[in-house]
């Protein structure tokens, strides 16, 4: 049985590039801003990523560059690891589909699927895209050119292993209907339907013969496993399915969440499904189909030269300004603009002025008045109450936003924590009360108040802004960051020492960056 406190979210395998951009980085910044958030819910997460490394692409590329396929992908995968180290992406397993217990894993899935009749040998006569490594048929083309990326298909025509999708397509429609959050958001599922599903699922082709770059098939070893079912295949591996060690898999499936882009849901919403009824497994409780981020409304493209490598903005701007911009800017399931402006006017606006402004002027101003300690007086108006509200209120407000996957909500409402705190500076003016020696028990009480406001936004926030938020801690000199501490206002020790203000996020100047 899955332990109840489980929680287990994929992003997909990526192609490992030595050239990713800040789109790469969506699925990634999003799935470990989940898995950070269900941590601090206090779910066992299970939050795994890594590479799709097979296929005559990749093999293409290493002839080029006149290595060895398994050469070429091994110096690749470096890189992934790298960005992801660089964005504090805090990935349980990373895995390669080139591992021995994924390739193991693949080829029994293969097996179990031919034994059972649901794979079998055929003729595959068709229009391939190599880029997009997907067959189509005539009508899926557009001006006779792969609908995905526009790009010519060549006709090729070879013996191949047919995995049997139309055999579920009933079965397939009976689980959408039953499980209606399936799919999210819901306009990606009615695009399934009416796009793949009712004009009938056509087999798949699951295995090639023109190119050895793959996992064999052990029974017929001129075939290496087509990319799709190998890839898809990843989510249980990486668990130990069909090894001798299945305990995770059998307490992190089936997955809560595969977060993918919009462009290849339908493997994740059609031909996996199928795979798992076959393997009579159970299936995912929700796979969702983000947007892309685009740059002038069009794609981020190497050949356009339109975008830098993504370590070059969290060098200049930092790492939090980065993920900030991402789960901030695109609008839940649509596409969101990159450009290094809207990049810069998020970090000015909500990270600098907003956020990073209030830490500092309530640390000043603890360490101005009372040299760094700050004290719950009890001497509260009726001004406190309204902030109090409002940030107690926050969590549940947040909890049901990221539900949804409401990511951009969810950091708006926590932002709101901070607006509020602002204000409340402005209303209560610790400046004029600090002048009035009787006020004093009334300006700690504010400053109090603010600095638990703090801390609580910074609880919050920090499965989103995991390094800005530990500065934070520490420039409170806090250790109460649980969830566990939002339950009441005032975990934050009366009599307790504040640190040194350190600026958060600096201004970006436009015309110097
Ligand atoms: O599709 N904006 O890998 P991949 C947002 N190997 N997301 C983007 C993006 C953009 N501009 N560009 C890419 C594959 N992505 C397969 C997956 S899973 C069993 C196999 C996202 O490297 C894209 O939508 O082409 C996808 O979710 C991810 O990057 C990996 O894409």
């Amino acid at each position: 049985m899955k332990d109840k406190k489980s929680y287990y979210v994929t992003t997909p395998i990526y192609y490992p590039s030595a050239d990713f951009h800040i789109g790469h980085c969506y699925t990634t910044i999003i799935a470990d801003a989940i898995a950070r958030y269900k941590r601090c819910s206090g779910f066992d997460v299970f939050y795994l990523t890594g590479t799709d490394e097979h296929g005559e692409k990749i093999q293409k590329k290493a002839l080029e560059a006149g290595v060895s396929p398994q050469e070429y992908v091994d110096k690749i995968v470096s890189n992934a690891k790298d960005l992801w180290k660089s964005l504090n992406i805090s990935y349980d397993k990373f895995i390669r589909t080139t591992d021995k217990e994924h390739v193991e894993c693949v080829q029994e899935i293969f097996k179990k699927l031919y034994d059972k009749g649901d794979i079998y040998k055929g003729e595959y006569k068709g229009l391939y895209c190599t880029p997009c490594e997907s067959f189509w048929t005539n009508t899926q083309l557009v001006d006779g050119k792969c609908p995905d990326c526009g790009r010519d298909v060549n006709e090729v025509s070879e013996e191949a292993y047919f995995f049997k999708l139309s055999k579920y397509q009933d079965r397939l429609v009976k689980y959408y209907d039953e499980h209606p959050d399936f799919i999210e958001p819901e306009s990606r599922k009615n695009e399934m339907i009416n796009n793949f599903i009712k004009p009938g699922l056509e087999d798949l082709c699951v295995s090639r013969t023109s190119f050895d770059w793959g996992i064999p098939v052990t029974f017929d070893d001129k075939h290496v496993v087509y990319v799709w079912l190998d890839a898809l295949s990843n989510y249980i591996s990486a668990l130990g399915y069909l090894s001798e060690d299945d305990s995770k898999f059998k307490k992190y499936w089936p997955a809560d969440l595969h977060i993918v882009g919009k462009e290849i849901v339908r493997f994740h919403t059609i031909v996996w499904p199928i795979m798992l009824m076959a393997l009579d497994l159970p299936l995912p409780k929700k796979v969702f189909g983000h947007g892309w981020l685009v740059i002038d409304g069009g794609k981020i493209s190497k050949s356009l030269g339109n975008y830098k490598d993504p370590r070059e903005y969290i060098g200049l701007y930092g790492v939090d300004a980065v993920r900030y911009f991402v789960l901030r800017e695109v609008p839940f399931g649509n596409d969101g603009v990159f450009s290094e402006e809207a990049l810069i006017n998020r970090t000015n606006g909500d990270l600098a002025n907003v956020l990073g402004n209030l830490v500092n002027r309530t640390i000043g101003m603890i360490n101005k008045y009372f040299d760094g300690v700050v004290t719950d007086t009890g001497v509260s108006e009726d001004v406190d109450k309204e902030l109090i509200d409002l940030v107690m209120s926050t969590k549940d407000i947040v909890d049901n936003k990221m539900d949804d996957l409401r990511i951009a909500d969810a950091l708006d409402v926590i932002f709101d924590i901070f607006r509020r705190c602002n204000k409340y500076i402005d209303e209560t003016m610790p400046w004029v009360l600090a002048k009035d020696e009787n006020k004093s028990d009334r300006l700690n009480q504010v400053l109090y108040n603010l600095i638990e406001s703090i801390r609580i936004g910074t609880v919050l926030l920090q499965p989103y802004l995991p390094d800005a938020c530990n500065s934070i801690f520490e420039q409170i000199n806090s250790n109460d960051i649980g969830f566990d501490t939002l339950d009441r206002f005032g975990y934050y020790k009366s009599g307790n020492k504040v640190g040194k203000a350190v600026v958060l996020f600096k201004r970006i100047e436009i015309d110097k960056k």
